[in-house]
Order: C-alpha cells, then structure tokens, then sequence
C-alpha cells in the first residue's frame, strides 16, 4: 500500500512495480517471473527444443566431466559444491553421480530462493544418489554469497549454471561477479554457464516459442500482479514481443499494449495509463562472446583458467580463480 507523499509499501515486489509502471519507459523485472506458475512454466521452457541452453550444458557437463571431476577434486583435496539458484538439479546429478563414482570427497550445498526446490531436489537426491552429502541453504544469492564467504572449513567451488547471469545488465553482473570474489579464498574456483552469441534466428526463437509457452511466461507477472495486488491486467491486450541485437548480444523481452487501456492496482492505488503500442520492458537475456566475459571477469578481479563448450560453440561454461 503507498501512501501519496512519502510512498510506504508492504514489499520490495510492490514498490518496484510501482516504480516500473510509473517510469517511462516502462519495465518490470525479470526476477518477478518466478511464483509457483512461473517455476512451472521455466520447467517447461526448458524442454523444448527451441530452447537449446538446457541440452548444449547438458552435453558440455556429460563430455567433460572426468576433466571436470580432475579440476574440482585436485590433490584429492576434499570440497564444498555449492550452487546457486540450483532449482531441479537436473544437469547437476551428472557431475553428483560422476564424482561418487570416482570416491572423489565432496559434499554438495545447493542454494535457491524456494525452500520447495530445495526439499524436492533433497527427496529426489537421497534416492537417486544417496552417497551425496547434501545441505541446503534457503535464500536470495546476495544473502548465500555472504554465508558462503563466512564458511571456510573446506575449499569451496561455487557452480552458476543456466547462464542466469545473463539476466543481470553488465554493471549489476559485474557486481554480481565482485561479490562471488569476495566470498572465495585463493585455490577455491567458480564455474559459470555463458550462453553464445549465434544465429540471430536461433536466439529469437528460443525466446519466442510457436506454442506460446515463453508469451505466458512473461505475461505471468502481470498474472501476478494481478493475484498479489488486485489488480485487473487483462493479458489478452499484450502481445509477448522480442528483440535481439546481434551486435550487444543482448536479448530483450516486452509487453506490448495492443491497445490503448486504462489499468488498476488496488493495493498500490494505482491507475496505470497505457497507449496503443506502448511497451513494458521485462527481461534482458544478454549472450556473451570471450572479449565481454573478459571484460567482465577483469572488472571483477577474477582470472579465467579454462572453459568447456560443445561443438559448435553456443555454450560455454568458463572457470574463475580470484
Ligand atoms: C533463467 N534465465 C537464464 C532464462 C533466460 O534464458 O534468460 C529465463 C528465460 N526467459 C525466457 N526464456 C527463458
């Protein structure tokens, strides 16, 4: 709820939505996709065949995983793997089983905001895997980075698949890159997916899927809005619309207003204006070529050691040192 002069509200979900709808342009954030609908709907992003991230990591973690196991389990030192924003912990299992095949010491600590994720992915471990040593930790990544840096009784190597740092603008990645430093010692590595810069073509239709699943995807968080603060968004009257520049790398999701209409947010006490044509900005999805992903682990004061991709080169996975 805010109030006129000095605005009050009761979430920082709330404020940010009314900040978005009342700049111009407009934008509201990606991270608002995710509710208990939004989580479902990503699941299903990632198994169709448009959407070639999920299988290139897949196949870059199957190929490289004794490699992998060598980089991680060196000097058979025993180490902690933490991983944020873990979710199903599908593409993880594979290194999980490699390494309690190879007896290598490890135990695992995966991290995500959903304490739901993280007892689904805990019950499907114990079955499938249950030599794995697993911790969870609930939280937001900026909170789990402070806590990883506070631990310090193993050597540590945080995983960030998914290239979900491709949501982040360069300056908050490079924040983002900062904050993972600072939260490992000398000897601890940090291995991170990069989706590729590639055909154009390829980008757009991962991201604008012909069944429509990505349109209700973005369009979810008017849904939530919707649901969380009584608002009346109808989504029939926004076209699901995306850019890619192949020249920045950077992919860009909107809602465009079909028509021009008048919206209300109950709980900010909201009357939100929108044109015939007018845009809200939802989500950046940026790919990445060596000279950025340079650029930006020397901004953060990390060193590149090495990096596995596939064949073609649509996906790499790099690893940091400090
Ligand atoms: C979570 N994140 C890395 C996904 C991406 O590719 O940007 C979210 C997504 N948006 C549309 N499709 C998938």
């Amino acid at each position: 709820m805010q109030d006129n002069e000095t605005t009050t509200f009761t979430s920082t979900f709330e404020q940010e939505v009314y900040e978005g709808l009342t700049a111009y342009p407009k934008h509201l954030s990606s991270k608002y996709f995710y509710d208990e609908t939004g989580d479902k709907l990503f699941q299903d992003i990632m198994a169709m065949p448009e959407y070639y991230l999920t299988d290139c990591e897949f196949n870059i973690l199957e190929e490289n995983k004794n490699e992998i196991a060598a980089l991680f389990g060196k000097n058979e030192e025993p180490f902690s793997l933490f991983e944020l924003g873990a979710g199903d912990g599908k593409k993880t299992k594979i290194l999980l089983r490699h390494f309690v095949e190879k007896g290598i010491p490890f135990d695992y600590r995966p991290i995500d905001i959903s304490q739901n994720a993280l007892d689904k992915l805990e019950e499907s471990l114990k079955k499938e895997i249950p030599q794995v040593e697993i911790n969870t930790l609930q939280g937001t990544y900026f909170d789990t980075l402070r806590d990883i840096g506070n631990t310090n009784d193993r050597k540590k190597i945080i995983l960030f698949l998914g290239s979900n740092i491709g949501n982040l603008l360069h300056p908050q990645a490079v924040e983002f890159l900062k904050n993972m430093r600072d939260s490992v010692n000398e000897g601890d590595l940090i291995f991170m997916g990069f989706d590729q810069k590639k055909n154009p073509q390829a980008i757009l239709d991962a991201y604008n899927d012909k069944t429509g699943i990505t349109e209700a995807f973005n369009k979810n968080i008017l849904a939530r809005i919707n649901k969380e603060m009584d608002a009346d968004f109808d989504l029939d009257k926004f076209l699901h619309w995306e850019v890619y520049d192949p020249e920045t790398g950077t992919a860009k999701s909107y809602l465009v207003s079909k028509e021009e209409q008048e919206v209300f947010i109950e709980s900010l006490e909201l009357q939100v204006r929108l044109k015939a044509w007018e845009t809200i900005h939802t989500e950046i999805s940026q790919k990445y070529d060596d000279a950025i992903v340079e650029w930006l682990a020397k901004k953060a004061g990390l060193e590149i050691i090495t990096e596995f991709t596939d064949s073609k080169q649509d996906y790499k996975n790099y690893v940091f040192k400090k």
